[in-house]
């Protein structure tokens, strides 16, 4: 995967949570999880993100034991079912390695690689890797976050995180940056963060943004249920790659994708 601005990738979500699906079974959470990503897959996505940890505020965490479970088969089939590329939506060192074992060939870490061994193994795998912004835990992260200035916060975080990447071994090339939209932001920071985006190419690295169904679209539409945010999100989208993201996290791919075209065709691009 190389940088190209006009090229912008769009990164599916899989989440493979008990309450992820109507049925809590076990056997039908499997077969939903990759019937979801293979329609994904149609509906134009460049890159499935699967996940087994709830990031949400106010989420609990998953032991590992659980957070493999979920996460592990649901990689293996994929990986032989699918010919896109998988990442792992985790911040553990262990799922990390056996994701990318099961076939998924990037690191999405909303922790950016702060847990122990967390460096050393992604060093080790050779993988690209999303270095995400979040300030507390999810747990807290909504209690009334305050920045002299966001994006020069974050920007001074990506500069440490990109350092301690360098120190442990992982080529710079493999990187990509994300801001972290609502971990640890109010309303204004996220629209700061958006209207700013161009900001964070200085790095020269890929730029991953995530805005989809959030409560800030949620916020901006007055809009409380999640599923009536499409529009919303598609439009943060939109807006995100014009101001210069390279990946963009969405819910909703036939609908992104179409804006993209759209938004490629204005700018001069051939339609991808
Ligand atoms: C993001 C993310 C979530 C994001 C990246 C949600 C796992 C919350 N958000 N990963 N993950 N960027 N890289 O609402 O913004 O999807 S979970």
């Amino acid at each position: 995967m190389t940088i190209n601005a006009k090229n912008p990738m769009i990164m599916g979500v899989l989440n493979i949570t008990p309450d992820s699906f109507s049925d809590g079974g076990k056997y039908l959470n499997f077969d939903v999880a990759i019937a979801t990503a293979k329609r994904m897959v149609v509906q134009g996505a460049d890159i499935i993100d699967v996940g087994g940890e709830s990031t949400r505020p106010g989420a609990l965490s998953v032991s590992e034991a659980d957070e493999i479970a979920r996460v592990i088969p649901v990689i293996k089939a994929l990986a032989d079912q699918i010919n896109i590329p998988i990442s792992i939506d985790t911040s553990k060192p262990q799922v990390m390695k056996l994701a990318v074992e099961a076939g998924a060939s990037i690191i999405n870490d909303v922790n950016a690689l702060q847990a122990p061994g967390a460096l050393d193994i992604v060093a080790a795998l050779g993988v690209d890797v999303c270095l995400m912004h979040q300030k507390g835990t999810p747990k807290t992260m909504q209690n009334n976050p305050k920045y002299a200035d966001v994006v020069d916060e974050i920007c001074q975080f990506f500069e440490n995180r990109i350092e301690a990447c360098l120190q442990a071994g992982i080529a710079k090339d493999k990187l990509i940056l994300d801001p972290g939209f609502g971990f640890g932001k109010t309303l204004a920071h996220n629209l700061e963060i958006l209207r700013r985006f161009d900001d964070f190419k200085r790095f020269k690295l890929r730029l991953l943004a995530g805005l989809s169904r959030k409560s800030m679209i949620g916020a901006l539409l007055n809009n409380a249920d999640a599923k009536t945010r499409v529009i919303g999100s598609v439009t943060g989208a939109i807006i995100a790659v014009q101001n210069g993201a390279n990946i963009v996290r969405v819910h909703d791919v036939l609908e992104t994708k179409d804006a993209l075209k759209i938004l490629q065709v204005v700018n001069g691009d051939k339609i991808g």
